[in-house]
């Protein structure tokens, strides 16, 4: 190609046009609507059950986010802007279901009833893990992206052949991943084998339009839940910024499953409003008016306005919310800088559970290695 001619663009644009049809109970201005479908009954304690899980998580997020930026935490991943499809999801799991999140799913974990400090003791290297993924029904973080979905499905297809599904008690998983793990072979392999062995899994994919800085265009050329028809379950997009609609799918589709009907996907078609992580700056790939433009669709701010709407809410109630998740912050943080620093030896206990030689022996040398350090290793 000369200098100065340009190759076709490989990239079209998403159009207005394009907007996703979506299941969606709840309108940006709060307006509550019907679909043919999907529904909720909640009572009014329950609706300001779901926005006080809205406002403490995104309260404690901003926590993280600003500890990571006085050097509190090594690296922090923001669910700005997703805070709906976490809580909408967490909250339609029953105790029984098993949930295999990312590194980002902070809001699934708080709806688990884990204690929100157990993921900043990774984020600030002081801890391996954290919680008991058996006691919780909350696998670990998984920085490695899409593995999870295999990790879900083997745990999906072990329950039902332990013949833990097919009546209104059956065990059900779901799996989390994001847009960009689309690409990844595990996710299709995990489509696959879910498909064939018809497990009690759902996919429940956070769409929140990038991969970094690889816009969605770069993933897919069909709608992602589009993909599920091709591996043979069914699959919808639901506005991942309606907590009402996240429930509502994810509890009929987690439902599906314990049920014996199967795997089935679920787009959370939503936004990353903040960066992807702490160490990027997404001012270098996107423009402000498209984040203004999610801004508009806020997840709490439509469920406030339908609280205010209805009289469920009043300044009374969002004022004691607020005051909450300030105090919540506050624990947070002071509970972040009060973490003991590990024992550096402590990081070869927990690899195998049987132990290794090989183990055994980088713990030599590592151990050598801080004796040689005068006055001890610090
Ligand atoms: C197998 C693998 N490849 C690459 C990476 C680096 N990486 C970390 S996050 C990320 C993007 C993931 O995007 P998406 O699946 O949309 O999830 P999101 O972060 O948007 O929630 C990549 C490529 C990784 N962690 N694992
Ligand atoms: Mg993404």
């Amino acid at each position: 190609m000369s200098k100065g001619e340009h190759a076709p663009s490989a990239t079209p644009r998403r159009s207005k046009e394009a907007e996703p049809d979506f299941v969606q109970l709840l309108t940006p201005d709060g307006e509550r609507i019907t679909h043919p479908d999907y529904d909720v009954d909640f009572t009014d304690e329950e609706l300001r059950g779901l926005y006080r899980d809205l406002v403490v998580i995104r309260k404690l997020d901003a926590e993280a986010t600003a500890l990571q930026r006085q050097g509190e935490l090594g690296i922090w991943a923001s669910l700005l802007g997703q805070e709906a499809a976490q809580v909408g999801s967490g909250r339609a799991l029953r105790k029984q279901d098993m949930a295999f999140p990312t590194y980002r799913e902070h809001g699934v974990l708080y709806c688990r009833g884990i204690d929100p400090i157990m993921p900043l003791g990774l984020f600030r290297g002081v801890d391996q893990g954290g919680w008991d993924p058996n006691e919780f029904k909350f696998n670990m973080y998984t920085i490695v992206i899409g593995a999870q979905t295999l990790h879900a499905t083997g745990y999906a297809m072990g329950i039902s052949m332990d013949g833990k599904v097919g009546n209104d008690d059956g065990e059900a998983v779901i799996a989390y991943f994001g847009d960009g793990a689309t690409s990844q072979g595990d996710v299709n392999e995990a489509f696959v084998w879910a498909s064939v062995f018809n497990s009690p899994i759902v996919f429940f994919c956070q769409n929140n339009q990038y991969a970094i800085s690889e816009p969605l265009e770069r993933q897919t050329r069909v709608p992602l839940y589009h993909r599920a028809a091709g591996f043979g379950f069914p699959g919808l997009r639901v506005d991942g910024n309606d907590v009402l609609a996240c429930y509502a799918v994810t509890r009929k589709a987690l439902d599906d499953a314990r049920h014996g009907q199967g795997p089935s996907l679920i787009e959370a078609y939503t936004y990353r409003m903040g960066a992807h992580t702490t160490s990027d700056d997404p001012t270098r790939y996107r423009i402000a008016s498209e984040v203004e433009s999610w801004q508009a669709k806020d997840p709490i701010l439509r469920l406030r306005r339908y609280l205010e709407r209805g009289g469920a809410g009043d300044d009374t109630f969002f004022g004691e919310v607020a005051d909450e998740a300030a105090r919540d912050a506050v624990s947070l943080r002071e509970r972040v800088l009060s973490m003991p620093d590990p024992d550096p030896m402590e990081m070869f206990e927990h690899v195998y559970a049987g132990g290794s030689p090989e183990v055994d022996e980088q713990r030599e040398t590592f151990a050598r290695y801080l004796a040689s350090f005068e006055g001890g290793h610090r």
